[in-house]
């Protein structure tokens, strides 16, 4: 019996700085339905789904900053998501910021996305390890980029779960321009990898290249996919958000690297694939088979700092 899971790719247009969470939920929920009308199974949500992208910002105040982030997931604004794909029967997958308390009582901040069963339970978590950026406000830049002040690189590796009757893992926007994420999961044998991403029109250190930042989105999701033998779910925040355009084209790639659906708006919209996860087997039993043909013996660069 093939192991087929419909998924959807819910992206997100813009979220407003002030907009709440229970507004925002409202959305997420509203995408949940579509994708049931659909007849998914599944559904992936963007990186920091639940606000605006705020490390477009130098925040004076740590309040400011903590703001964005949630303490408990589910929280009371939260919980109705978890309800609504319970009663829907869906799995999906959350990015959003993280906020703990560690065993020594400190705060810890992470860019983080969880995968949450059609029970409710949270059953895989990542915290996102590539963050791009810079560390202190740069005024010469039209907006910021502050992932390396927000967050902390994450610290749970990258795992793969057995969760939606396969293998799952889950990268973080930046995450997907490394090859050496992609293929941490591929070791692990992962058949799919969902991906959210708020990634801007504008990357001010080279303007000439602004223009090819789909051409860049596309290329490494399905250069991840195929050198991988996993389908990738790419999920966007996108259009114009407050003042600041974020690139669309949520896509659903399968083993080969073929794009099999794209979202064709800036909006909140879902695009949909039935991924058929024994077609992995078609790339890792053969063209990618680590154990026949990778050469780890000759890769001492790759691991060392
Ligand atoms: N955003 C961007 C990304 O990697 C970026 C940062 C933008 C990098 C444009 C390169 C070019 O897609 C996040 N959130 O990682």
């Amino acid at each position: 019996m093939s192991r087929r899971l419909t998924v959807a790719a819910a992206q997100l247009g813009p979220i407003a700085r002030d907009e709440s969470r229970t507004r925002v939920v409202g959305r997420l929920i509203d995408l949940l339905r579509q994708a049931k009308a659909r007849g998914a199974g599944f559904v992936v949500f963007p990186e920091l789904a639940l606000t605006t992208f705020f490390p477009r910002w130098g925040l004076a105040e740590p309040d400011e900053v903590d703001a964005f982030f949630e303490r408990e997931m589910p929280g009371p604004q939260t919980a109705p998501l978890f309800a609504a794909a319970s009663e829907l029967g869906l799995g999906f997958a959350l990015g959003y910021a993280e906020l703990v308390t560690d065993a020594e009582g400190r705060a810890r901040h992470f860019n983080t996305a969880i995968l949450v069963e059609p029970d409710g339970r949270i059953s895989g978590k990542y915290r996102k390890i590539h963050l791009p950026g810079h560390r202190e406000v740069e005024d010469w830049r039209p907006f910021q980029h502050l992932e390396k002040r927000y967050f902390e690189p994450g610290d749970l590796g990258f795992p793969v779960f057995d969760t939606m009757g396969g293998k799952l893992g889950m990268l973080i926007c930046n995450d997907r321009r490394w090859p050496e994420a992609f293929r941490m999961l591929g070791l692990q044998g992962v058949e799919l990898v969902t991906i959210g991403y708020n990634t801007p029109q504008h990357y001010p250190l080279v303007p000439e290249q602004d223009h090819l930042q789909q051409f860049h989105n596309r290329l490494v999701l399905q250069a991840g996919a195929y050198q991988n033998g996993t389908w990738v779910v790419g999920v966007a925040k996108c259009g114009v958000e407050e003042g600041c355009m974020l690139i669309g084209e949520s896509c659903i790639v399968a083993p080969t690297g073929e794009v099999v659906a794209l979202c064709s708006t800036l909006e909140d919209e879902i695009c949909v694939a039935t991924c058929d996860l024994d077609r992995c087997q078609s790339i890792k039993a053969n063209i990618f088979d680590f154990k026949a043909h990778r050469m780890p013996g000759e890769y001492g660069l790759l691991t060392r700092r």
